[in-house]
Order: structure tokens, then C-alpha cells, then sequence
């Protein structure tokens, strides 16, 4: 999974980087076959419409798989690895949790605010910002030319006189900090470890033929004042190979979680190219149902029953064929 460089990196060197300067980065921690099997496990072309499962949604344009836990092994492998677990070790001084993660594809454009991630949310709204300790971790899965994720540097020293605010403008950023931007393009399987106080976002890009695929999580050292704070981490049980106490708190078993995941989504939330394939997909799902109704409706129980049958032992031999 992770490069050999990165899990011999020193993990107090990482530490010490993330209190002193609040960032730290490594380009391509991952491996790029480890990436490429992550997101084979994903299939960001299937929506989900009345599916019974986890899967992928879609907000304006990005698509995401919030539940990634439930849907990628390779993923939950990264979030609850050895190194992460060891860089939050030393990095907190209480416990801390996983609080929020997901994978997501961003195509086209986007304009990012700049923001911090030290959020308290009520319901679907952020309520306000919070003072624990957090970790913010960013792991590209592709290469990042344009787009990338952007930090202010120091800024997770100063962050906290703008509590009052959800993002600082653009024009604000750029007539007082500019010099202090760091951006950072780099090759799939790179990492970022930010402080969650650190004023950052996506740099924003306009490209038709540009897709991005990452891996975000958070860790936060949530005190017993903020019961309730983190979405809820759905976990495949399949996955849970390598349980301990330790893993147990940071995936918050047992703990409140009152945030809806992220994003918010819904039809409304869907780009108008999306929701044409979704009509012209619901369209031909409509005959075919329709057409097997009316089959069922007009033949009697037994031919049905005659006809599956039939169709089983073709379907059967078909495969011993094989
Ligand atoms: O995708 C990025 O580069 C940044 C994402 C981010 O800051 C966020 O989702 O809060
Ligand atoms: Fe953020």
C-alpha cells in the first residue's frame, strides 16, 4: 500500500512538522497500483437510485462515495493503517476520531472557498467553529496538475480570529496573504496532513477534460463537550481484520454521531446531463417493467413458474458451459 519511503519516513519528524509548521506533505506515499485497485473498487458511473446499498452520489460537479468504509477495502486499509494511527498517536494528546471521510472524482471546474474544517454542524448546517485539535488528511489519486489543493501558510495561527466567518473571500486572501499560498500539484498516491485550522481549499480550475480522484479524511480530537460531533462511520464488517481497542475508539464504535454525511445530496443536487441519463435510464427501466407486470398479470401462476424455471436450467448450463 504505502511506499517504502513513507512508512520508514520518521513519524516524530511528521509530527513535529504538523505542530510547527501545521502541514505536511509526501509525494506519492501510495503506491500507484495500490491507487489503481482503490479505485477499481469504485464505480463512480452507477448512481444511486433506489439501491439498497452504499454507493455514489453526485453534487453538482463532483461525485462521491461518502461511505467509503462500507465500499472500499483499499480505502478503509489507508484510513485505519499503522502510519495514520501512529501519526495521530503522537500528534493528540486525548483521543481522537475518525470524523468524517470520503472518496470523491471532481470533473470540469470548481470554485473551492477558502476555509478551515474545524466545523460544528447543526443538522445539514454548520453552526460554528470549534477549537479541538484536528488532523486533516489528503491522499490524491490521480495526478494533480491543476486544481490542487491550495494552503495558507502559518494561517492555522491567525485562522481563529475569523471563527464568525464560514469561508474568507477570495480578495481577502489574496490582498493580505498571497505570498504565504502554497499549492501543491503532485503525482497520484501523494499525500497532504494538514491542521484543520489552516485556511486552505481546491484551487479553482475550469477544464472540460480534467478529472481529479482523491481520498479525504478527518481525525479529531473530540472532547466529551462535543458528544455527537462526526458523521456516522459505516463499516463493512468484512473489512474489520484488525480490530483493536485502539481502532475501536478512532472509529468511533459506540460513540454519538449526529452530522449528516457529506455531501448533502439529492435529485436537485444532480448536473442536468446526469439527471438526462438517469431519465433516459428510468425510461427504458419503465418498459421493461411495465412489459414484465403485464406478462404476470395476464399468465397464470403456473406458466411463471414453468417459464423461470425454464429459464434457470438454460441459465445453468449455460454456465457449466463455461
Ligand atoms: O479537495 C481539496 O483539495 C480540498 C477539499 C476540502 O478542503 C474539503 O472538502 O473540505
Ligand atoms: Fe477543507
Amino acid at each position: 500500500m504505502f511506499d517504502s519511503n513513507f512508512i520508514n519516513y520518521n513519524t516524530d519528524q511528521i509530527v513535529n512538522d504538523l505542530k510547527i509548521k501545521g502541514y505536511f506533505v509526501f509525494e506519492q506515499a501510495l503506491n500507484e497500483e495500490y491507487v489503481d485497485e482503490l479505485l477499481r473498487e469504485i464505480d463512480f458511473e452507477k448512481l444511486l437510485v433506489n439501491t439498497n446499498d452504499v454507493g455514489v452520489v453526485i453534487a453538482s460537479d463532483i461525485k462521491f462515495l461518502t461511505h467509503c468504509l462500507a465500499n472500499s477495502k483499499k480505502a478503509y486499509d489507508i484510513i485505519t493503517s499503522r502510519k495514520v494511527l501512529d501519526i495521530c498517536k503522537k500528534y493528540f494528546n486525548e483521543d481522537y476520531k475518525l470524523t468524517n471521510h470520503r472518496v470523491y472524482k471532481t470533473t470540469k471546474k470548481g470554485h473551492m472557498p477558502w476555509h478551515t474544517d474545524n466545523n460544528l454542524q447543526y443538522e445539514k448546517q454548520l453552526s460554528a467553529k470549534h477549537n479541538m485539535p484536528g488532523l486533516l488528511f489528503l491522499f490524491y489519486l490521480s495526478d494533480v496538475t491543476t486544481n490542487a489543493f491550495q494552503l495558507v501558510k502559518n494561517s492555522q495561527t491567525w485562522s481563529r480570529q475569523y471563527q464568525h466567518e464560514i469561508y474568507l473571500s477570495d480578495s481577502f486572501i489574496e490582498n493580505n496573504y498571497s505570498q504565504d499560498i502554497l499549492t501543491l500539484p503532485m503525482k497520484k498516491g501523494s499525500v497532504v496532513i494538514c491542521d484543520i485550522h489552516t485556511v486552505h481549499r481546491a484551487e479553482p480550475f475550469k477544464d472540460k477534460d480534467y478529472t481529479r480522484y482523491t481520498l479525504l479524511f478527518q481525525v479529531d480530537q473530540v472532547g466529551s463537550e462535543y458528544v455527537g460531533h462526526g458523521e456516522k462511520n459505516l463499516v463493512n464488517t468484512e473489512y474489520l481484520d484488525n480490530l483493536t481497542p485502539e481502532l475501536i475508539d478512532y472509529l468511533g464504535f459506540g460513540f454519538k454521531r449526529d452530522y449528516p454525511a457529506f455531501p448533502n445530496s439529492s435529485i436537485a443536487t444532480m448536473k442536468i446531463s446526469e439527471f438526462w441519463n438517469l431519465q433516459k435510464h428510468l425510461l427504458f427501466q419503465t418498459f421493461q417493467t411495465l412489459s414484465k407486470n403485464l406478462a404476470i398479470t395476464l399468465l397464470p401462476g403456473g406458466v411463471i413458474i414453468n417459464i423461470k424455471r425454464i429459464m434457470w436450467n438454460i441459465k445453468s448450463i449455460r454456465s457449466k458451459n463455461k
